[in-house]
């Protein structure tokens, strides 16, 4: 938009027009709205509209360019998050991750809205009429069943289960490694319903040569989509565990999209890699699987300790990712609270330990030089995660960090820091936050 008056506008005098009426002298170098898209929109905005949108003045807009999109409103214009996930942080579009402020994984069961989201590829559209399930290789009577057949022809059983990503704490390691930068909250713990997988090998009569079962669902690569993104497995006993769920309803309603709609396996207590999503298939193999998420280091562990930011070989990182390890989440308050001197603060969260019952969980205010107890409940059933809460008395005005550390009942308990590796897994470090007395 070159016109006349502008040019002259802007050759001449800006700043005394601007200094006279804003306004009007935003009128010339704007223009007027035009476009309806609201990236255009914005390019083409006036002063009094773009004010309007920031809600509030902008006592040097004199000085702004021409064109000029405010650093505000340009973060608001990012994709908005997907339906039901509004809440969580993006850790990236393609493909989609989303993780949750660990604040807001206070309540006791999470909430589908604030369950994370970590997907490999495609998010797929499951048509819950038409879907089912194969159960085959290494058993006697291969099964197909509906959705349906599911639900009516096994008993289903709902279990609080809790599922954590592999790199949740990820953010934490250096030197850097590549990946989702997970903070904290690529974990949850809701409420599943469907039908233990051992009850399914049943039916369909698994050889006693079946060792390790290997997952396949509907989603597909982000380029490729003859290519799957992710297939891995567990070993038969885990199989065969009866907190181990074919589930197809989350918190009492159907699963969200986003969280494997219309099926998905639960391996609580597990790399949460091995919840297969949007499940289609689950072969029963003689041998440990060998999908994509199984080899070249993926969801594994180095068979010796490393020095940080060492460069290994595939073969260093040898052991099969399992059960998760020990730790515990602040959830409440935020990090960062201001309390008053003579209140006592409470101080809350969750604690779990793969396949272990969490015995304790201590708190330190003087940066570890002593703990003192918390209450912790028992976990609702195996594989929830368990409550502990505290009040906690702070002897003087002044910063402190809360530090939270569970032990489990072998006496494990979580590190200070953890062993880097590269692919920045399992970092169980004890949780902290920071508080202010006045
Ligand atoms: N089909 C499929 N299943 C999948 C994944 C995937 O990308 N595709 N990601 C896995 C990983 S790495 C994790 S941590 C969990 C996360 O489950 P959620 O997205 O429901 O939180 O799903 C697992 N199941
Ligand atoms: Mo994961």
């Amino acid at each position: 938009m070159n016109t006349p008056e502008k040019k002259e506008l802007l050759q001449k005098d800006l700043f005394t027009r601007y200094a006279e009426d804003p306004i009007a002298a935003d009128k010339a170098v704007f223009g007027r709205v035009a476009e309806a898209d609201r990236r255009g929109f914005l390019r083409g905005a006036g002063l009094a509209t773009m004010s309007a949108l920031l809600g509030a003045t902008i006592p040097f807009a004199r000085s702004m360019p021409e064109g000029f999109i405010p650093v505000a409103l340009a973060e608001e214009a990012a994709p908005p998050l997907p339906a039901g996930k509004e809440e969580l942080i993006s850790r990236g579009d393609r493909p989609l991750n989303l993780e949750t402020p660990v604040h807001l994984l206070d309540d006791a069961v999470t909430p589908t809205e604030r369950h994370f989201v970590r997907n490999h590829g495609t998010v797929p559209e499951g048509n819950p009429e038409t879907w089912t399930l194969t159960i085959d290789g290494e058993v006697d009577n291969p099964l197909t069943l509906s959705l349906k057949d599911l639900q009516t022809k096994f008993a289903p059983v709902t279990r609080q289960l809790i599922i954590e990503c592999g790199g949740n704490g990820r953010f934490q390691f250096t030197p850097p490694v590549k990946g989702n930068q997970w903070t904290y909250g690529a974990v949850g713990c809701a409420n599943w319903t469907g039908v233990p997988l051992a009850a399914l090998l049943e039916a369909a009569r698994v050889k006693s040569s079946a060792v390790y079962t290997a997952h396949y669902g509907a989603d597909r690569d982000l380029s490729d989509p003859n290519k799957i993104p992710v297939s891995r497995g567990i070993p038969i006993e885990k199989a065969m565990n009866p907190f181990t769920l074919v589930a197809f309803e989350m918190n009492g309603a159907p699963l969200h999209p986003l969280n494997g709609a219309p099926l998905r396996l639960v391996v609580p207590g597990w790399v949460g890699s091995a919840s297969h999503k949007w499940l289609t298939r689950i072969q029963l193999r003689d041998v440990v699987h060998d999908g994509p998420g199984m080899i070249k280091g993926s969801y594994r562990m180095p068979d010796r300790p490393l020095e940080p930011g060492e460069e290994v070989a595939e073969g260093v990182l040898s052991k099969i990712i399992t059960a998760m390890p020990v730790k515990s989440l602040i959830t409440a308050p935020q990090t960062g609270v201001k309390v008053a001197k003579e209140s006592p603060l409470v101080v809350q969260g969750h604690a779990w330990a793969g396949e272990q019952v969490v015995q304790s969980v201590d708190l330190s205010i003087d940066f570890g030089a002593t703990w003192q107890p918390t209450v912790l409940a028992p976990p609702v059933n195996p594989y929830a995660w368990q409550h502990w809460r505290a009040e906690v008395f702070f002897p003087a005005p002044g910063y402190y960090e809360v530090w939270a550390r569970a032990t489990d009942a072998r006496l494990v308990s979580q590190p200070f820091a953890v062993a880097w590796n590269p692919k920045g897994y399992l970092n169980n470090a004890i949780h902290r936050i920071a508080v202010r007395v006045a």
